[in-house]
């Protein structure tokens, strides 16, 4: 496969599955419209207007419609078939994990928000940060996608992971990463003025480095959680 043709590379465990079924939909696909045109041309040069020559007048042909019904039939049922397991695989269910982390988009912003010190979410402590994710490679994440205002969309292109993120409802997906390196996070919905902007960074750690990272971001969140608590409530809005 041309380097201009292929996929960005793939660094989720379940990356080669979508590939596998991306690249026969495009073989697929690919000859389908080849062979269309080139047949689309062909007969508009050999049944062109010419002199003396009658157009003829033909009533359809059974058997050909059958057949043109027929074949793209099949053809969608294997590739139903096909892309099942995949399917199953990525949203049938969600390995099961320690690692969760709460996303929660807005315009035009991830909050990243990580347990803190107290083994919780949405307590005071935790670890929060924009457009930043960190994970550690060979385990699997479950992420907890929310929006705050409109539908985005969570897309993380080297991990074959896209997801809305929709209002009022979290939707959990998952990932595991098979090589550290840093990513792009990227807003894959249309969602406004600044959606361009709407662009994140994941890093992926190997283990030890990202258990340092959290728990330093730990340590920062609860002595900012006990900061904030010394200080006078603020006053709810009128
Ligand atoms: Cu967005």
């Amino acid at each position: 496969m041309p380097a201009w043709l292929s996929l960005p590379e793939g660094v989720s465990t379940y990356s080669p599955d979508v590939d596998k079924i991306f690249y026969i939909i495009l073989v697929v696909t690919g000859v389908a419209f080849i062979l269309t045109e080139f047949l689309l041309f062909l007969f508009a040069f050999i049944y062109r207007k010419r002199e003396g020559v009658r157009a003829t007048y033909t009533h359809g042909n059974s058997r050909l419609e059958v057949v043109w019904t027929v074949v793209p039939a099949v053809m969608l049922i294997f590739l139903a078939i096909a892309s099942r397991t995949a399917w199953v695989k990525i949203k049938g269910s969600i390995p099961k994990t320690d690692e969760e982390v709460v996303i929660t988009a807005s315009q035009f912003n991830w909050e990243i928000r990580y347990r803190g010190a107290d083994g919780q979410f949405d307590t005071p402590d935790d670890v929060i940060t924009s457009n930043d994710m960190h994970l550690p490679v060979g385990e699997p994440i479950r992420i907890h996608l929310r929006s705050k205002d409109v539908i985005h969309s969570f897309f993380l292109p080297q991990f074959r992971l896209k997801q809305d993120a929709v209002p009022g409802v979290t939707i959990d997906v998952w990932l595991q990463a098979t090589r550290t390196g840093t990513f792009e996070i990227a807003c894959a919905e249309l969602c406004g003025f600044g959606h361009a902007t709407m662009r994140g960074q994941l890093t992926v750690h190997e283990p030890g480095e990202y258990r340092a990272w959290l728990q330093e971001a730990q340590t920062a969140a609860s002595a900012q959680a006990g900061a904030g608590a010394v200080l006078p409530a603020a006053k709810p809005p009128a």
